[in-house]
């Protein structure tokens, strides 16, 4: 009864807003605590009244609306500038969207300034170099709060092997490829540096606490648990109508329809954590973010870094080459009527209408290169610190937002399903300053982007020639690229035969493949082959450890070595056996392991050498 007293006592509770609150609020009043009449009243006033419409008498369920509130509070915190501002937000996103606004109106586009790389040359080299050597005043944030609906994997992304003949995860793959940078270039530092490059990693409701087990359970798969921190995305609350109203779970009326956000919330995450100002403190200069399921990025890294160093870049954007109209954002410079202008991304769907309303009547065509001028869009990106932060006091990280309703019909009043805002990270530049420095670094596909998004049944209806973006196509890039890689080090590399996989027809290249410490940049790669190497089509070469030197070996068959820190290993001679072959499996046999199912095969160690040395000393493995 206190509380009752106290609310009395305390409370405006004889406002306006009491009398326009529905009975089922009015009744319960009394009972609520002060908080929790203050978010009633903002619910009340942001035209919430149907989400108490059916509230019981005051002694039932009163531990659900206990619940229900403290579900507000949450939606209310958790969103810059609160739940007022995300209704608000909200009905006008929602205004625009039934009347057809077209957000780009009153813009041009045009091809931004970039870099574009070609792996493995001079400038190549040159940019790695220095990447490497920046690499210290880093910090790495991995957005990794999505579900991965496309995949329909039932375990978190990032635990999938990125391959399986290492069986390595995404998730130590990237912190194997953090450590392997922050060794180089600290070794590159004067000062003999102990700098211990942070890792963010955004989590969800969704992935929170099997990431931070996949974690615990491998000892941080060599990092410092220190220098790894988890941020939590929250969700944002569904809506039903065009009037933003607020949309109840289907299966608890005592409770808001949530849906995620977006990956745009990692930079509200980062300002509020207080992170980068941490960093900055600690004279670091860059955030790179990345996604969770991308093998390839790290090969990209160093020199895209080295990019941002040296073109000064305040963002850049990883970016492959894109064939017009493939389904994959265009990197674009776009200039408004009344001056402003921006680098973004902009959406295939939306690119070549733009294209056709501002002058360009054949819209999204290729240029004599035979690609599209507007590169492709990776959403990997490379933030300079300090201007970073700048910007985010402006902002709180809010990212413009939008919204995607699914109307019912024509008429656009009603929505098949209840939506919500969503924000993108690459939506960043948005909001910045047109002195801003912001470009894009080109790199090809084979070497940086080959993510897992698709579930082997949509990849199969992939249009011909265009990328699978599966767990099949995934893992078949990884022993492609590294196979590439050797050859331009000097390597002679079977060439690939063609097999198909869960209905995907793709490359089979030798399955080689090694740890990030053995091969971070491509002179590190170059230093430790030589041109006698030579490895037939259906071989694996396993590498684990830094200093293993590949001299005149002829490989036919599956080599495995594994070097520790002190252990300098050359190998040559001929290795011949009968190898590891690859059986196709069926996504739909059950009794097959998911992860390895959804790749459409399976490794089987027929026969294989595998040596080990762990050191100290220099060591010779002469087949
Ligand atoms: N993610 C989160 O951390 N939180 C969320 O709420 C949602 C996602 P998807 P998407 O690479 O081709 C992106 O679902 O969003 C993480 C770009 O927006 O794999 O459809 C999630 O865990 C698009 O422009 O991709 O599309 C994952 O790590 C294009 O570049 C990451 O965000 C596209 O990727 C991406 O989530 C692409």
């Amino acid at each position: 009864m206190a509380s009752v007293a106290e609310s009395l006592s305390r409370l405006d509770i004889g406002g306006d807003w009491v009398a326009s609150a529905p009975p089922g609020l009015r009744r319960n009043l009394f009972v609520l605590s002060p908080d929790q009449v203050e978010l009633a009243k903002l619910l009340v006033e942001m035209g919430q009244n149907h989400v108490f419409e059916h509230w019981a008498d005051p002694g039932v369920d009163d531990d659900r609306k206990n619940a229900f509130f403290e579900q507000v509070a949450r939606l209310d915190t958790s969103y810059p500038g609160g739940l007022a501002s995300y209704i608000k937000t909200a009905r006008e996103l929602l205004e625009d969207s039934k009347a057809g606004k077209n957000p780009f109106d009153g813009f041009t586009p045009s091809v931004p300034n970039g870099e574009v790389l070609t792996f493995g040359d001079d400038s190549f080299i040159n940019f790695e170099e220095t990447g490497v050597k920046e690499a210290r005043k880093a910090a790495f944030v991995l957005v990794a709060g999505g579900l991965g609906e496309r995949l329909g994997y039932n375990g978190i992304k990032v635990a999938l092997p990125a391959e399986t003949t290492s069986g390595t995860c995404f998730l130590q793959h990237y912190i194997e490829s953090i450590l392997a940078l922050q060794e180089a270039s600290c070794r590159l530092a004067e000062d003999g540096c102990g700098t211990q490059i942070p890792f963010v990693i955004m989590t969800s409701d969704d992935t929170h606490v099997r990431t931070l087990q996949l974690l615990e359970s491998n000892n941080y798969f060599g990092m410092q648990p220190s220098q790894v921190k988890l941020l939590k995305q929250e969700k944002v609350a569904c809506l039903e109508d065009n009037d933003a109203r607020l949309a109840l779970d289907p299966h608890d009326k005592y409770k808001i329809q949530t849906k995620p956000h977006g990956h745009g919330d990692v930079h509200a995450l980062l300002y509020s954590s207080g992170l980068l100002n941490l960093w900055h403190d600690a004279g670091m200069k860059w955030v790179l973010f990345f996604q969770d399921t991308n093998g390839l990025l790290f090969k990209a890294i160093p020199a895209s870094l080295g990019v941002s160093a040296l073109r000064q870049f305040h963002v850049n954007s990883l970016a492959v080459p894109r064939k017009a109209k493939e389904a994959i954002g265009g990197i674009t410079k776009l200039t408004h009527a009344d001056g402003r202008t921006m680098v973004i991304n902009v959406e295939y769907n939306q690119l070549d209408p733009l294209l056709r309303a501002t002058g360009y009547p054949d819209g999204d065509v290729n240029d004599e290169t035979g690609f599209s001028p507007f590169p492709g869009n990776i959403n990997q990106l490379i933030l300079e610190l300090g201007s970073y932060i700048e910007e985010l006091k402006k902002t709180g990280g809010a990212i413009k937002e939008f919204v995607n309703p699914k109307y019912k019909d024509a008429s656009k009043t009603s929505f098949k399903s209840s939506t919500r805002l969503e924000c993108m990270m690459q939506d960043y530049p948005k909001t910045l300053p047109p002195t801003a420095r912001v470009g894009f670094t080109v790199l090809d596909a084979w070497v940086a982007y080959a993510p897992v998004k698709n579930n082997p049944e949509d990849a199969a209806k992939v249009p011909k020639g265009n990328p699978y973006h599966s767990a099949t196509s995934g893992e078949m890039a990884i022993y492609r690229a590294n196979s590439l890689i050797l050859r331009k080090a000097g390597a002679q590399v079977d060439d690939p035969v063609t097999q198909v996989f869960n209905g995907q027809e793709v490359e089979v290249w030798p399955r080689i493949v090694w740890n990030p410490k053995w091969g971070l940049t491509f002179s590190d790669v170059r230093k430790k082959v030589n041109s006698g190497c030579s490895v037939s089509q259906k071989s694996t070469l396993l590498l684990n450890g830094r200093d293993i030197f590949i001299e005149d070996l002829s490989l036919d068959g599956a080599l495995i070595i594994n070097a520790g820190e002190d252990a300098e290993v050359t190998a040559k001679g001929r290795v011949e056996n009968k190898g590891w072959i690859l059986e196709s499996v069926d996504y739909k046999d059950g009794s097959v392991p998911e992860e390895i199912r959804i790749r459409g095969f399976r490794i089987n160690k027929v026969e294989h050498l595998e040596k080990t040395y762990d050191g100290p000393g220099k060591f010779c493995l002469e087949a």
